[in-house]
Parts: C-alpha cells; structure tokens; sequence
C-alpha cells in the first residue's frame, strides 16, 4: 500500500518539526496478528458480555468463570508474533525522536516487537494481582493448572488487567495524558476511540496543538477532530510511516 503522495508530504512536513511522537494504541493494531478485536464484526463483544467477564463486579460473582475465559485468550495468544505495524513503532522508538507508546491492548506484543516504553493503560494478560496483598507478578502458565490460580499467600490472584468501573494507574495515566499534552505529533492506530479515558488522549493532543493522525480503516468518533484520517490497515500504513519519519 502505497500512502497518497499528499498525505505522506503532510506528515514528512510535521515530522520534521516534531521531537516528540506518541503513539496511542488499540486492540486494531493486533488484529493482523491473528489477536481479536473487542467491537469488530468477529469481535470478543460479539460472542461476550463484558458485564459477565471484564468488570469487578463479574469477578466476585464468578472467579472462575471470568479466569477460564482469561485462560482460553492467554492460550490463543501465545503462539501469536507482532506484525509489521508493532515493529514499525518498535524501530521509530529506535530513532533520535522522543517516543512515547500508549497502549489500551494487554496482550504484550509491542514489547514482543521490542518497544522498550510502553504505558499499559489497561494492564497485561500476562500479570496476575493477588487479591489480598496487591502484589503483582507474571504467570506464563498456558494453560493454567488450577483455576483460579493462587498466590503464595493461599489468596486468589486475578488478572492484572483494569476492568470496566476501575480506575486506571494514577501514575500511567498521569504519564500518558502529559505525553499527549506535550507531544508534536501523534498517531491513533486501531482504536475504536470509546472507551474512556484513552479516548480522551487524542483531544488533549489536538488541544496543545499536537498534529495528529488516525489509522484505521474505518471511521471512529474522533475521526472528525484528526488532522488525518487514514483508512489504511495499520500493518500496511506503519511501514510507511517508519519509513517516513526515518527519512528525517
Ligand atoms: C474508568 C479490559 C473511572 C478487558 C478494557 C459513559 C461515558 C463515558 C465513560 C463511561 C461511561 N460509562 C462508563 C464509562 C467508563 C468506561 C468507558 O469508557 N466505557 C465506554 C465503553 C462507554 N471506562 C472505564 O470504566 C475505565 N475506567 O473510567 O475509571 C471510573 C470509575 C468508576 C466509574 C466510572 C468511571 C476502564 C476502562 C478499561 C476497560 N477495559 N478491557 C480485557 O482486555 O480483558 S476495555 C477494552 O476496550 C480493551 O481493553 C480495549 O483495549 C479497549 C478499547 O478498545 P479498542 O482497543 O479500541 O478495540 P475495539 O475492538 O473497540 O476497536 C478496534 C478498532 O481497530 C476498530 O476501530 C477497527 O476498525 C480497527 N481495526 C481493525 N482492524 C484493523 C484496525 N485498525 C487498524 N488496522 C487493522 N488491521
């Protein structure tokens, strides 16, 4: 896929003015990596309620039912590798610019990819929190022995993800919104843009000026306040892009 010639001198043109990018994330930009989206047409919100499995709420009520549906996405995603889109971002972070990498997904893959800065608003399918101490600490059982898994403590553990109702780290959101805040440029790569507060992220560039530029092949509610809307599959785009800002 080619960028439209247009398009590519816009963002070659702000790219040079720019020190710092960030990059704001959503379970899109995995798609190409054989990992679900949550509210596409084969989407996890299709088949799931998010009421029965992704809330505080779900967990009391059924600890296991919610860990055999983390346990089932733990094993669909582990074989899975980052696709040209995560490691286009993994090698801008390479490059003489400021990168700061916001992400909504919890499935790991930017790490994967080799991105070293990356703030997980939602957490990470491969942390588990245990219930009574707070701690957290990774568990990589695929698939997982007991369930619910256990801490040394003989407390549960759930999982170290932030679930709808729950506020998010004070300390992650408050570095992601100043990296929005402070950022010249910035791009929203698969993200339906609904769920609060990451959505709010891309308006708070626009507000400090940020110039910014959303890929995704469909329109989202923030497709109208973007500088750029590219309708463009992240893993074709990505490369582009790398290969844009690179060319600086
Ligand atoms: C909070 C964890 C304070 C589970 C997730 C009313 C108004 C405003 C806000 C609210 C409201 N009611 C409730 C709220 C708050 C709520 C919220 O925003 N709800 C929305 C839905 C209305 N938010 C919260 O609860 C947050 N906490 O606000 O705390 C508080 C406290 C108490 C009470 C109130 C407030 C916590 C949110 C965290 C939710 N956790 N998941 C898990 O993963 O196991 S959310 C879930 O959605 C995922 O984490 C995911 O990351 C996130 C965002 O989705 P996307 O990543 O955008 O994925 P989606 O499928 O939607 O879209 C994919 C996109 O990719 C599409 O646009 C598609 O076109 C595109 N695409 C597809 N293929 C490609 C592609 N793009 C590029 N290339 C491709 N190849």
């Amino acid at each position: 896929m080619m960028i439209d010639t247009n398009v590519a001198e816009k963002i070659s043109d702000k790219a040079e003015k720019s020190k710092r990018i960030v990059f704001l994330t959503g379970a899109g930009i995995s798609a190409e990596s054989g990992v679900p989206t949550f509210r596409g047409t084969d989407g996890l919100w299709r088949n799931f309620r998010a009421e029965d499995l992704a809330t505080p709420q779900a967990f009391e009520r059924d600890p296991k039912l919610v860990w055999e549906w983390y346990d089932m996405r733990r094993q669909n995603l582990l074989p899975l590798e980052p696709n040209k889109a995560h490691k286009a971002i993994a090698d801008i972070e390479k490059t003489g610019y400021e990168v700061t990498l916001i992400t909504q997904n919890v499935d790991g893959l930017h790490q994967k990819a080799g991105n070293v800065n990356c703030l997980e608003l939602h957490g990470n399918i491969w942390n588990v929190r245990c219930i009574d101490e707070g701690k957290i600490f990774e568990n990589m059982e695929v698939p997982l022995s007991i369930i619910p898994p256990a801490c040394a403590c003989g407390s549960i553990v759930r999982p170290h993800i932030v679930w709808f109702g729950e506020s998010l780290d004070a300390d992650i959101i408050s570095k992601a919104a100043s990296a929005a805040e402070n950022s010249d440029l910035m791009f929203i790569v698969g993200t339906s843009a609904v769920v609060q507060p990451a959505a709010s992220f891309p308006l708070l560039a626009r507000q400090s000026r940020a110039y910014v530029v959303e890929i995704n092949p469909e329109l989202t509610p923030i497709s109208g306040i973007v500088d750029i809307s590219l309708h463009a599959k992240a893993g074709d785009a990505m490369p582009y892009i790398a290969e844009i800002l690179q060319d600086i």
